[in-house]
């Protein structure tokens, strides 16, 4: 429908559909659909969830004010929200096998960030110390970030931060280097999370280096939790004090965060005495009445229902199948000469390394997105600066939902190189300058070949369902 955007005039009606009240807005979502659609999308924290949790987001749940917890709310008629959070909290201890007695969780927080934000200030007073895995080695911005001349992060503009790298040589985490820092830092929380690492973590190190110097370990594990739930990914919970997810990565539930935490015994005192974890309140209420107001009540049941999803068969064949994927697609690619960061793959994650072939990440980015392939630039460990990064990050986790396998991505991993073997040609005729770089691929001597490039794309991309979605 061609649009004016303002509807059909000044007035509407509540029950109107949104084609009818809202024909603009309408019009671009449908254009995204087809977007989604149609395009390869492989960023690594992204994934298209079931009807089922669609179903539950725009339900009536939304509409409900509920700030407490289930049996303790600030709000009346609250009976049926309760019951909501309380199976969600139960179904995130069943997808990830924890007994309520040494385990609880929060499920309110209304991301992965603000859940990571939570914790820092429950645990650690202000300007008290955090260790994370640096940001331009593959950690998250919420785990301390800042540069030289800026305080990136707010984890560290109100708690002090110390990074922890990759070793150089290997690109894997350097735990030697991390516990001899942390002996000098002396860190009141070490993070064990990333935001773009494609091995698995050593939880066990982890733990000996928090022991060693009286921190309290706290996995990230919003990456590869939906991996862990189904066991093809090392689970954090036997090592870690207290574990925080986003729900919507590998998960594929709804937007929105879960803190899980200890309880119970934390240690035995040297008189004998049995120290108990303090946790569950602390980290309660910096969620509410701390940082957040109401809960999201239409997100927590979009979790709910995805976490009882994670404990089908099914979640487990498909997570096994997104590692099967990730794994073809790094051998494809490597075959193809690219490099690697670490070589390979253990998870969803694909870390390609630009340096040396003229391209950085921002140029490979964009002819992948002139092809309808979706990626973010990345840096990649020894980059100087993090907004002019050498990388790209590739995931599986949406591909693999729309029900690519493993030869499906031989043909992914032709489209990349194609679209970054144009890149080059591109560069050659614009030099280095991004802007330059731009104005080349947008213009006559570029189209013929980027077209034909976009349109194969978009021919094999559109023979996958794309789950979910009706309508809209
Ligand atoms: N977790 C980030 C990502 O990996 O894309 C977004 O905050």
């Amino acid at each position: 429908m061609a649009s004016n955007g303002k509807g059909d005039g000044a007035h509407f009606a509540l029950d109107d559909p949104l084609k009818k009240v809202d024909p603009q807005l309408y019009e671009i979502i449908l254009k995204e659909k087809s977007r989604q659609r149609h395009g390869l999308e492989m960023i690594a924290s992204e994934n298209f969830t079931s009807a089922a949790v669609l179903q539950s987001l725009g339900s009536c749940l939304h509409n409900k004010y509920s700030e407490g917890l289930p049996g303790a709310r600030y709000y009346g008629g609250n009976e049926h929200i309760d019951e909501v959070e309380r199976l969600c909290q139960q179904r995130a201890l069943d997808a990830f096998g924890l007994s309520s007695e040494r385990w609880g969780v929060n499920v309110q927080p209304y991301s992965g960030s603000p859940a990571n934000f939570a914790v820092y200030t429950a645990v650690v007073e202000p300007h008290g110390r955090i260790m994370g895995l640096d940001l331009p080695d593959g950690g998250h911005l919420t785990h301390g970030f800042f540069t030289q001349t800026k305080k990136v992060s707010a984890t560290s503009i109100f708690f002090e931060s110390m990074p922890y790298k990759l070793n150089p040589e290997t690109a894997e985490i350097d735990y030697d280097k991390l516990q001899e820092t942390a002996r000098l830092f002396k860190p009141r929380l070490i993070i064990a999370g990333v935001s773009c690492y494609p091995r698995d973590l050593d939880y066990a190190r982890f733990r000996r280096i928090a022991d060693d110097v009286g921190a309290l370990l706290m996995a990230d594990m919003a990456h590869v939790s939906g991996l862990v739930a189904a066991g093809v990914a090392p689970s954090p919970f036997e090592l870690c004090d207290i574990v925080t997810s986003t729900t919507h990565k590998t998960l594929r539930g709804a937007r929105a965060g879960l803190i899980f935490f200890r309880r119970g015994v934390r240690s035995v005192d040297r008189t004998g005495k049995e120290v108990p974890y303090d946790l569950e309140d602390r980290i309660n209420q910096a969620v509410f009445p701390g940082l957040q107001g109401g809960p999201h009540n239409h997100a927590i049941a979009g979790v709910a229902c995805a976490l009882l999803q994670a404990q089908t068969p099914e979640f487990k064949l498909y997570q096994t199948q997104v590692v099967a994927n990730a794994r073809r697609l790094a051998a494809g690619l490597k075959a193809r000469g690219y490099t690697l960061v670490t070589g390979g793959t253990d998870n969803h994650i694909v870390w390609l390394d630009l340096r040396g072939t003229g391209l950085t990440g921002a140029k490979g980015e964009l002819l992948l997105e002139a092809a309808a392939i979706a990626c973010n630039k990345n840096t990649v460990p020894g980059d100087k600066s993090a907004l002019n990064p050498s990388g790209l990050r590739l995931g599986t986790p949406a591909l693999t939902t729309r029900g690519l396998t493993e030869e499906h991505f031989d043909t992914v991993v032709d489209f990349i190189d194609k679209a970054l073997q144009l890149a080059k040609q591109v560069v050659a005729v614009s030099g280095v300058k991004m802007v330059d770089f731009r104005r080349v691929l947008a213009g006559e001597q570029f189209a013929e070949p980027a077209t034909k490039l976009r349109g194969e794309v978009e021919a094999f991309a559109g023979q996958f369902p794309l789950p979910g979605l009706g309508e809209l």
